[in-house]
């Protein structure tokens, strides 16, 4: 763990101070870009870590986030029949651009809602979940109910 949190996680740690979440920051020296990393350095099981996946409508250009359970792949077309619309993964500008964080980074909140957003039901398995915290080494504990109510998120099987 480090100390002090970097600039970008002390402000995200800010953000969960006035949303009234009580997780704390934690910042590792490792890597937690991906679920297998956040996974391993916060000793936990994958399928606990939040993965916030950016894809984007292709026709239309409509942002869409899927909070998916770090163990989980989302079945596209599913996501598809639910939007209407072919989409994509992302590219890592639009990513930017629609959450103003990085690939790797993206918490689950933080940023103007975008246009889709849906919530992995398989989140609900845990007490506790771990999403990102702004940047590729920081994260998060919360609680799946605490998603939900901040994200309005739609809860769908995703898998
Ligand atoms: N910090 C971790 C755990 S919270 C995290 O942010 N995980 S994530 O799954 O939400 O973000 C990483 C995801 O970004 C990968 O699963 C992958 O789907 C996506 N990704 C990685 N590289 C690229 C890329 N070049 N273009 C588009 N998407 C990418």
């Amino acid at each position: 763990m480090r100390e002090p949190l970097n600039a970008t996680a002390l402000k995200f740690q800010g953000q969960l101070e006035l949303m009234g979440l009580k997780g704390k920051v934690v910042e590792f020296e490792e890597t937690t870009r991906t679920a297998a990393d956040a996974a391993a350095a916060i000793g936990c099981e994958v399928g606990a870590i939040v993965k916030s996946l950016i894809f984007r409508t292709e026709d239309s250009g409509q942002a869409v986030v899927v909070y998916t359970s770090g163990s989980n792949r989302v079945d596209v077309a599913k996501i598809e029949t639910l939007v209407n619309e072919p989409i994509g993964k992302a590219y890592a500008e639009f990513v930017r651009e629609v959450t103003g964080y990085a690939i790797g980074g993206v918490p689950p909140f933080g940023f103007e809602p975008l246009p889709f957003t849906f919530l992995d039901e398989d989140l609900n398995r845990f007490e506790e979940i771990w999403a990102a915290a702004g940047t590729p080494n920081a994260v998060f504990p919360l609680t799946p109910q605490d998603l939900l109510n901040h994200t309005k998120a739609r809860l769908v099987k995703v898998a």
